[in-house]
C-alpha cells in the first residue's frame, strides 16, 4: 500500500519510517503517503502512539527543493497542512531524528509533540540560505519552543544545531546516544507518555515567545542588519513572520507565515540561490569519473611552504583529523608557520570556535621538516611555494623522486600551466591543481585543475577530499588563471581602464558593492597587493604589451612603493583599517590619461556596470565555449565562493542570463564601436555568445 512509508505496529505503538532517498526530502508523494499513514493510525483504536523517523534514512531536509516553482509545491496535502493535520491528532507522537532534520524536516519534527535525537544529528532551519523562510510553521512553532531571540537567530543565521545543544535549548526532549539505539529509545519515551497519560502535546514552553522583549527589540534589529542584508528580502520576511510569533494566535501567525513565504518563494532572489544549490552538487558530477571510480586513501597530508598560503591549506586538513607535515627550506620560516597556525587557532579559542584540547589537539596532528624525503609516506602533497613555473617545476622534480607511487602531487598554483608542471614528472597522471583561495581556511572554493593527463580516480579522490574538507570544489580545466582569475583579468582590465577614461576607484567600487559584490576592484587590488598584481601581469608582459594603456595605474603605482593596504596606500590612503579617496590617484590617473591620449569624460554608473560585469559574463562564457569550464554554473559558483559575487544574483552568468543575453551582446558590440582602438582591441564578443543570441537561447550552454 505504501512505497515511501514502512508502516509497522509495535504493541500500542504505529512505527511510521519515512523512505524517500537520499534525504527524506518531503515531495508531494512522500506527504501523500505520511498523511495517509497518519490517518490510519489515528483510527486504529490499537494505537496509542506514534513515531515518526526515517527508515534507514536521514530524518528530512525539508521540502523538496526541486519541486518548488511547480504543481507539485502546493498540491494536497501541502507541507503546512500535512503538519497541521499531524499537530491536531489526539495522541502523542514521538519524532525520532536521526542525521538532519533541516528546514520543512525540522518543522516536521516541531509537529511533533515530542522529540527524540541522536547525539549526532543537526537540526535548523536553512531555508534562508536559499532565499525563503520556513514556511511549514517553522517561524511560529520554534519561538514557541525556544522563544523569539534564540528562534529570529536560527533563522536568520540558516545555523545548524548539533543535537547536544538542540537539547539544551528546550528543541530536543531526549537524545539517544547513536543511531543503533535511536528508535528503541523513542519508542521507549513514547510508551513512558502513556503510563503517565500525558496529553497529545505538551503545552508551550514559551507561550508568549517575546515576553521579556524590548518593545522595539525587532524594529533595532532590523535598523541593526539593514546594511549586512543589503537589498535581500528573505531577512526581512524572516523578521516579520518570527515578530508575529509574539504577536498572534498560532493560527494566525501560520497565515501570515504562508503569505511570507509565499513572497520569498516567488523572489528571484530564491530563484538565484536555488540555482546555486543544485549547481553545488552539479558540480561533483565530472565526465569521466562514476560512483564506481575508486579512491586513493588519504591518511597523510603533505604541505610545502608554510606562508600564509600553505598555512591556511595545512589546517583544513588538520581541522578534519587529518595529519599533516608541513615542509619549508628554513627552520625559521617553519616556526614562524606553525607560530602562525597556533595563533589562528587561538582566536577561534577566543571566539569560542574551539576549546583548549581541541587547540591541543590539532596542534598535535601537525609534524614539520625541511627534508624532501620526509615526504615519502605522504598520499597527497601540495606545494605552495612562490608562483614562478620554473620554482614549482623544481619542485616537482624532487616530489618525483621522493613519493611514493600513487601519491597525488598537487599544485596550489593560481595562473600557471598545470601541464607544464605535470611533464616534469615520470608520473602526470599524479599530478592536479589544486587551487585554494585566500585566507584558505576560510575561502570554500577549491577550483581543481584537470590537466591533460590527470587520472580519474586523482581526480575522484580530491573532490572528495574537498567535500570532506568543507570546501565547494569546482573542475577546471589547464588555461592562465584557469575559470576564477581568467575571468578576473577582463573584469579588473574594464575597471582600470574606466579610472584612466575619468571615473575614480571609488566611483567604480561604489557600482559593484552596490550591485552586491563584497568588493570593489580597487579596494580588492589593496587588499591583496599592488605588487601582487603587478608581478602576475610580469608574467605575461608579452600578451599585454600591444596596449600601453594596459593597468598603467596600478603599474605606475607600483613604482611609487604603493602596495596597497600593506604600505598604507594604493588606490586608496589608508588611516589604520580606514580606506580613503586620495587626489593625488586622481591626478595620477590624469596625468597617465594626457601621456596615453585618453580623452578623459564623465563616466556613468551604468557603463562601470556594463563594462566591467559584460566583460567578466564574456569571458565567462568563452570559458565555458573552450570546455575550460563544464557547466556555467560551476562559473557561477567559482564568482560567488571565491570573488565575493552575491549569491542571491545566482552568480555573473546566472546573472546574464537575467539580464537577457542580447541586453550583454549589444553592449559589448556598443562599447567595442565607440571605444576606438581599445574597443577594437579588448571588447570581442565570445563566439558562443554571439551563436546563443542568434539562436535566440535565454540560457547559457554550449551550442
Ligand atoms: C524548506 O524546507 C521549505 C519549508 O520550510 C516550507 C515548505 C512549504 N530537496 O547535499 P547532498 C538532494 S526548504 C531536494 O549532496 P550531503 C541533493 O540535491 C528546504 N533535494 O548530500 C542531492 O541530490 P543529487 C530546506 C535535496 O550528505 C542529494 O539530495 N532544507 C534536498 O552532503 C544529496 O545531497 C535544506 O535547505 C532537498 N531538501 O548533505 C537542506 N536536500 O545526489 C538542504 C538534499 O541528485 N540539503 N537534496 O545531487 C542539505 O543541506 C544537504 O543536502 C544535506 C545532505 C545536509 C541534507
Amino acid at each position: 500500500m505504501y512505497s515511501l512509508i514502512h508502516y509497522s505496529r509495535d504493541n500500542e505503538l504505529a512505527l511510521i519510517g519515512l523512505h524517500q532517498a537520499p534525504v527524506n526530502a518531503l515531495g508531494h508523494a512522500l506527504r501523500r503517503e505520511l498523511a495517509e499513514a497518519c490517518r490510519q493510525a489515528a483510527a486504529d483504536p490499537a494505537v496509542k502512539a506514534l513515531v515518526l523517523h526515517g527508515q534507514d534514512l536521514p530524518f528530512s531536509a525539508g521540502a523538496d527543493i526541486g519541486e518548488f516553482g511547480s504543481d507539485f509545491t502546493w498540491a494536497e496535502p501541502s507541507l503546512p497542512a500535512l503538519l497541521e493535520q499531524l499537530e491536531s491528532l489526539d495522541k502523542p507522537v514521538v519524532a525520532a531524528i536521526a542525521g538532519v532534520a533541516l528546514g520543512g524536516g525540522l518543522e516536521l519534527a516541531m509537529a511533533c509533540g515530542y522529540r527524540v535525537a541522536e547525539a549526532s544529528a543537526q537540526l535548523g532551519l536553512p531555508e534562508i540560505l536559499l532565499g525563503l523562510i520556513p514556511g511549514a510553521g517553522g517561524t511560529q512553532r520554534l519561538p514557541r519552543l525556544v522563544g523569539a531571540e534564540q528562534a529570529l537567530q536560527l533563522i536568520l543565521s540558516g545555523q545548524r544545531l548539533g543535537a547536544g545543544k538542540a537539547h539544551e535549548l528546550g528543541l530536543v526532549d531526549r537524545l539517544a546516544d547513536n543511531r543503533d539505539d535511536l528508535l528503541e529509545r523513542a519508542c521507549a519515551f513514547a510508551r513512558e507518555l502513556l503510563a503517565d497519560a500525558a496529553p497529545a502535546r505538551p503545552a508551550w514552553p514559551h507561550a508568549e515567545p517575546a515576553a521579556g522583549l524590548d518593545d522595539h527589540y525587532f524594529d533595532a534589529y532590523a535598523a541593526r542588519q539593514v546594511s549586512r542584508w543589503h537589498g535581500q528580502v528573505a531577512p526581512q520576511l524572516a523578521l516579520a513572520a518570527v515578530q508575529s510569533a509574539g504577536q498572534l494566535p498560532l493560527a494566525a501567525g501560520l497565515a501570515l507565515e504562508q503569505e511570507l513565504f509565499q513572497q520569498a518563494l516567488a523572489s528571484a532572489q530564491s530563484a538565484a540561490l536555488r540555482h546555486l544549490f543544485f549547481a553545488e552538487r552539479e558540480a561533483l558530477k565530472i565526465p569521466g569519473v562514476t560512483r564506481d571510480t575508486a579512491l586513493r586513501p588519504i591518511g597523510k597530508v603533505a604541505v610545502i611552504g608554510a606562508g600564509t598560503m600553505g598555512g591556511g591549506i595545512a589546517m583544513n586538513f588538520v581541522n578534519a583529523g587529518i595529519p599533516v607535515v608541513l615542509l619549508e627550506l628554513k627552520r625559521e620560516a617553519l616556526d614562524r608557520g606553525l607560530a602562525q597556525i597556533r595563533k589562528n587557532y587561538e582566536i577561534s579559542v577566543q571566539r569560542g570556535k574551539l576549546d583548549e584540547v581541541q587547540l591541543q589537539q590539532r596542534m598535535a596532528l601537525f609534524c614539520t621538516t625541511l627534508d624532501y624525503a620526509d615526504l615519502a609516506d605522504a598520499d597527497l602533497v601540495i606545494e605552495a611555494v612562490f608562483e614562478n613555473l620554473e620554482i614549482k617545476q623544481q619542485v616537482f622534480r624532487t616530489l618525483d623522486e621522493v613519493c611514493k607511487p600513487g601519491a597525488i602531487l598537487a599544485s596550489n598554483t593560481s595562473t600557471l600551466d598545470v601541464d607544464r608542471i605535470a611533464a616534469v614528472t615520470r608520473r602526470p597522471q599524479d599530478v592536479i591543481g589544486l587551487h585554494f583561495f585566500s585566507p584558505a581556511n576560510v575561502m570554500r572554493l577549491l577550483e581543481i585543475v584537470r590537466g591533460a593527463a590527470t587520472a580519474p580516480d586523482a581526480l575522484a579522490t580530491t573532490l572528495q577530499l574537498a567535500r570532506k574538507i568543507g570546501k565547494i570544489p569546482v573542475v577546471s580545466g589547464v588555461c592562465f588563471g584557469f575559470i576564477g582569475n581568467r575571468m578576473l583579468e577582463p573584469y579588473a582590465r574594464e575597471a582600470h581602464r574606466l579610472v584612466l577614461e575619468g571615473a575614480s576607484p571609488a566611483q567604480v567600487d561604489r557600482v559593484l558593492t552596490n550591485l552586491g559584490l563584497a568588493m570593489g576592484v580597487f579596494a580588492m587590488y589593496d587588499l591583496a597587493g599592488i605588487d601582487v598584481g603587478y608581478l602576475v601581469r610580469e608574467s605575461r608582459r608579452a600578451a599585454i604589451a600591444h596596449d600601453p594603456s594596459y593597468c598603467k595605474l596600478a603599474d605606475a603605482l607600483y613604482e611609487r612603493g604603493r602596495y596597497g593596504q600593506k604600505s598604507g596606500s594604493g588606490f586608496y590612503r589608508y588611516a589604520g583599517r580606514e580606506r580613503l579617496e586620495d587626489g593625488e590617484v586622481i591626478a595620477l590617473a590624469e596625468q597617465l590619461a594626457g601621456t596615453l591620449g585618453i580623452q578623459r569624460r564623465v563616466i556613468s554608473d551604468q557603463e562601470i556596470h556594463d563594462r566591467c560585469l559584460f566583460m567578466l559574463i564574456n569571458e565567462g562564457i568563452q570559458l565555458l565555449d573552450e570546455g575550460i569550464a563544464l557547466r556555467s554554473a560551476d562559473i557561477d559558483l567559482v564568482w560567488v565562493n571565491g570573488y565575493g559575487f552575491p549569491a542571491w544574483r545566482g552568480g555573473p552568468l546566472y546573472y546574464a542570463e537575467q539580464l537577457g543575453l542580447q541586453r550583454v551582446l549589444s553592449g559589448i558590440r556598443n562599447y567595442r564601436e565607440t571605444l576606438g582602438v581599445y574597443g577594437e582591441t579588448w571588447l570581442r564578443p565570445a563566439p558562443l555568445l554571439e551563436r546563443l543570441v542568434a539562436a535566440g537561447h535565454q540560457r547559457i550552454e554550449r551550442c
